[in-house]
């Protein structure tokens, strides 16, 4: 006879495998239409909206730009993203405390929106550090930003979320003085966790550091296009 434990992780294995399928077969259709998409995890309130906002407004000119945005309860990130005046569906996820990539799905085909038509597709996720990294959303880039006035020690005390990124986003960078933000620390902790994991440090308040960040991106849709034949 099985105990209730086993039974309970086999289910939860059994999530995560069907979670992987539907990740691949998205990555393969936003691959195929040459969309990059980039998802953004962390902890609630480290800036993720006022981010995404920021660069939705900046690549606008020059790139065609969407968001999903998850949450509990309300619509009020996506109401903040749409003044980008980008394209932007909220994902209701009701007791959920992450997103997955049957959500993302979903979303995608309700907005209707031609991914062929897209250069960047955003994926805001619920604010936790903790599950969103099991989930595999079919992104090509994971971005786990940090605000200063979580402390340094967050990369020791998460590595699953660190590990399951590709970049760190250091953000409210304007406050780092009033909360004796040790950047150091903090760069030395990504990598002890991360080594070599690419790290921006930005606010979105003033502006610093977003240009490098947006050049990196630019960069990684050239080499998307450069391997697919769109
Ligand atoms: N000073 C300063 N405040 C910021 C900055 N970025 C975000 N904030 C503030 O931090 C708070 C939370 O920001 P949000 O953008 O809502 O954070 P979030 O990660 O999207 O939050 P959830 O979606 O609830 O997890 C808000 O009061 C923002 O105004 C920044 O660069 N500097
Ligand atoms: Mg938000
Ligand atoms: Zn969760």
């Amino acid at each position: 006879m099985t105990s209730p434990e086993p039974r309970l992780v086999e289910v939860r294995k059994n999530i995560l495998k069907q979670n992987d399928l539907t990740a691949r077969a998205l990555r393969t259709r936003f691959r195929g239409a040459g969309v990059f998409v980039v998802s953004l995890v962390s902890s609630p309130g480290s800036g993720k909206t006022t981010f995404l906002e920021k660069t939705l407004t900046s690549l606008r000119p020059r790139y065609r730009v969407a968001a999903l945005v998850g949450d509990l309860a309300t619509e009020n990130d996506a109401t903040r993203l749409a003044r980008s005046q980008a394209p932007v569906k909220q994902i209701i996820t009701g007791t959920l405390c992450h997103l997955e990539a049957a959500m993302v799905e979903k979303a995608v085909a309700e907005a209707e929106w031609n991914l062929n038509d897209l250069d960047f597709l955003f994926i805001e996720n619920v604010g936790n550090l903790v599950c969103p990294s099991s989930y595999d959303l079919g992104e090509d880039l994971r971005m786990v930003l940090l605000s200063v006035t979580e402390g340094e020690d967050k990369p020791l005390k998460y590595p699953t979320i660190f590990n399951s990124a590709d970049v760190a986003v250091i953000t409210k960078n304007d406050l780092a003085a009033a909360v004796e933000f040790d950047s150091k620390a903090a760069l030395r902790n990504i990598q002890a966790v991360r080594p070599g994991m690419k790290v921006f440090q930005v606010s979105a308040k003033t502006g610093a550091g977003l240009d490098d960040y947006l050049q990196f991106l630019a960069q990684r849709l050239t080499e998307l296009r450069s391997t697919t034949s769109v």
